[in-house]
């Protein structure tokens, strides 16, 4: 038997019905704040993602060598592509821009197995903007769905806070340079590793036991009056924070927002901005997650370019959506099912199915006989509007009975008037 790629999904009717409609809220809630749809190939070359601060994500590549020797890998996220893209055409974009995608992104994990190694991350980024005006814009698109799907600040919260928090404190104890995003990575794993092991791995990149105490008392702090106190009123995190934390309340998403210190997330580019969107239960992991960029084009060996997005995966949404009660019942919804009434009616079938069809009505014709039983019921399940039924004394008058399935109504319609 042949079975599908280890830890891929197929798509059958029912599913990509139900994916279409994520997607399409994706879509509609980032062409609200008008964003424009790019794409980029699955496939792309390893060196993109050869980063060595220690990220999850460069570790479980889905890597190998193709036919002419090159060293390839299935993307395991959109961001690198999108910075290549913009450096091919560095001075030619006018910026900002602001583009969203819905790639699908790949990993090949050495540990576990039976989990997934794809998913469909929707990318919504702006590029060319130091602003935090931008970073905030990004929290709108997402409150935008949020509220679309029927989601409300009871369900989820935005913990955010920024990368220039823990620079300014290990800024102080001084540390800085190349061993700020180690220590970041480090970081983002301590809610899934022991104190003892965040240590070791802390002390591992050259940290003090006194710098080492200093992070965590800092990251514990959840109000921002705290983390005012703690870094000074000269501190540009600070003031970078307040304002966008009055941004937000002029957008009027902050009853969805939190600070939250111990957010810095696992990827080794992040300069600023840092947000992370949890499920108040506390059963998910992360729903999505982002923050300012704007220093990755120097990495890929081209000129800076501020930049800030976010990332946001389709299986933990749909898990939360699923235990909110808040799926769609979603069914093909063709506008007309067309049935000849028997074998010598069924050119006369196909001539109504086209003619239905080219005024834009979406026909499914029976493409064999079948009883009316079988087709009320094929009608019910899937969602049609009405039946059309090509029967032999209305079709000698030039009419077919039509049949609207929510009201029970039947009528003669002249096929001109169809
Ligand atoms: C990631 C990347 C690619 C594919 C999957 Br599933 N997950 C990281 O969350």
């Amino acid at each position: 038997m042949t079975q599908g790629v280890r830890g891929s999904r197929d798509f059958y009717p029912e599913d990509m019905r139900m994916r279409n409609w994520l997607f399409a809220h994706f879509i509609d809630a980032a062409r609200l704040h008008g964003f424009e749809e790019y794409d980029a190939p699955v496939l792309e070359s390893e060196e993109l993602y050869t980063r060595k601060a220690g990220e999850e994500i460069t570790q479980q590549l889905y890597n190998f060598e193709d036919k002419g020797g090159r060293a390839v890998t299935l993307r395991p996220e959109m961001t690198p592509s999108l910075a290549r893209m913009v450096m091919a055409r560095a001075g030619g974009l006018p910026m900002p821009i602001k583009w969203f995608s819905i790639p699908q992104c790949w990993r090949y994990e050495r540990t576990q197995r039976g989990r997934g190694r794809e998913h469909y991350q929707w990318n919504v980024d702006i590029w060319g903007t130091e602003s935090i005006e931008a970073d905030v814009e990004l929290l709108s698109v997402l409150v935008n769905f949020f509220d679309a799907v029927g989601l409300t600040p009871d369900d989820l919260v935005i913990k955010l806070s920024s990368r220039k928090v823990l620079e300014e404190v290990l800024g102080s104890l001084g540390i800085s340079g190349e061993n700020f995003a180690p220590t970041c990575i480090v970081i983002d794993k301590m809610d899934k590793l022991s104190a003892d092991v965040i240590a070791e791995q802390l002390t591992e990149l050259g940290l003090s036991s006194e710098a080492i105490s200093t992070i965590q008392s800092t990251l514990i702090i959840s109000n921002f009056d705290e983390l005012r106190s703690a870094l000074g009123e000269e501190s540009a995190a600070i003031a970078e924070l307040a304002s966008l934390f009055a941004a937000a309340a002029d957008y009027g998403i902050s009853d969805w927002i939190e600070f939250d210190a111990s957010i810095v997330r696992g990827l080794a580019y992040y300069t600023g901005m840092v947000f992370e969107v949890r499920d108040c239960a506390g059963e998910l992991r992360a729903i999505c997650g982002g923050g300012r960029y704007d220093k990755l084009l120097s990495t890929l060996g081209g000129k800076d370019l501020p930049a800030t997005g976010f990332g946001f995966g389709d299986m933990v949404i749909m898990e939360l959506l699923a235990e909110k009660g808040l799926l769609p019942e979603l069914v093909s919804g063709n506008d007309d099912i067309v049935l000849a009434h028997s074998t010598e009616l069924r050119g006369a079938a196909m001539s109504v199915a086209s003619a239905l069809r080219a005024n834009g009505r979406s026909v499914d014709l029976i493409l064999e006989p079948k009883k009316m039983k079988w087709t009320f019921k094929h009608a019910e399940r899937t969602g049609a509007e009405r039946l059309v039924l090509v029967m032999p004394n209305e079709w000698e008058e030039g009419k077919v009975r039509i049949k609207n399935l929510d009201s029970g109504e039947e009528s003669d319609v002249a096929i001109g008037d169809l």
